[in-house]
């Protein structure tokens, strides 16, 4: 297995015309979720992904499982409750530049995941372990499974990547977002904050600062997402190496934009690139997601990475 990830998937009701959500009167049904939109971008570039979850027994628990199957993510390792309800979200694209997320997964299936249910062969011998900051605030059950997930990644030599997907709205208060995300932070190998989760976590200062209390807190590898201004990579003692993004005409649904970027630098590390062609790939494939209306509807196969990192892409600076 190349990488497994752990995390829940919500199915998304997506408005289907821009405004305030009062006013739409009819969506489309997609699915997202960070870690299966990470192992959709992987499993698309021709990667082994495997994402585990719980899921409602119900409708959409088959819908979903079904779709991210059929992407040819495995889900050998997913349960299913037949208690707790698959969460559910809404999209807003309200007006240009402003698209809100609103959540109904309390007590979802996913937030009822447990340390018992996660068997160490599902994570034993993968090449990568792709962690959010979404899963420890779901549920303290989340926490222990995700802690489980850490150890058995250290013990088999699994890398740990670790994104930070700060969603406050899903903590009861910011210093225990703060503290946890931190903490998850330094078990990681790599780790990749957008800049305003570095400023969340760490207070005002400029990217490579921030960067520098990443590596502070223990962490080896920093790779800083910079919107459209590309990336930061920071390792201890290395300068440090600003990589171009690309540019994107218009952007449709920026969601789900950081996920595209971490299977992106996933994928490039799986290939053997080295961390500044990985980041560019990471680059490339958040500005492709932003083109597409949903979470992973975006993601790429190789022969369209290719060509729009080849030609069509501008380097923006
Ligand atoms: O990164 C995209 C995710 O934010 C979206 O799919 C919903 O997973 C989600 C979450 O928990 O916010």
């Amino acid at each position: 297995m190349d990488v497994v990830t752990i995390g829940e998937t919500m199915t998304l009701f997506t408005p289907n015309e821009e405004g305030p959500l009062r006013h739409a009167r009819s969506f489309s049904m997609k699915f997202g979720g960070a870690e299966s939109n990470v192992a959709i971008g992987l499993s698309r570039l021709g990667h082994k992904s495997r994402w585990i979850s719980r899921l409602g027994e119900d409708e959409f628990g088959d819908a979903m499982l079904a779709f991210i199957r059929g992407e040819g993510v495995d889900v050998s390792y997913v349960t299913r409750d037949s208690h707790s309800p698959t969460g559910v979200f809404f999209k807003e694209f309200r007006r240009l530049n402003d698209t809100r997320v609103y959540y109904y997964r309390k007590n979802s299936a996913a937030s009822k995941m447990t340390a018992d249910l996660l068997p160490e062969e599902a994570i034993r011998g993968a090449r990568f372990l792709h962690i959010t900051g979404i899963t420890p605030a779901l549920s303290e059950s989340c926490r222990s499974t995700l802690d489980k997930a850490i150890i058995i990644a250290k013990e088999s030599g699994t890398k740990i990547v670790f994104d930070p997907n700060i969603r406050l709205k899903l903590w009861a208060d910011t210093s225990k977002a703060r503290s946890f995300i931190t903490e998850y932070a330094s078990k990681s190998d790599i780790v990749l904050p957008g800049l305003s989760e570095a400023e969340f976590l760490f207070g005002d200062g400029s990217a490579e600062q921030l960067a520098d209390q990443f590596h502070k807190a223990g962490v080896q590898t920093v790779i800083m997402k910079l919107g459209k201004e590309g990336s930061l990579i920071s390792v201890p003692s290395s300068p440090k190496t600003h990589v171009n993004g690309f540019y994107v005409e218009r952007v449709v649904d920026p969601i789900g934009a950081g996920d595209a970027f971490a299977a992106g630098v996933l994928s490039g590390l799986l290939d053997g690139l080295s961390l500044e062609e990985a980041a560019r790939r990471g680059n490339a494939m958040g500005a492709l997601a932003t083109m597409v209306n949903g979470d992973a509807e975006g993601l790429p196969v190789r022969s369209d990475l290719a060509l729009f990192m080849s030609g069509s892409a501008d380097d923006v600076m």
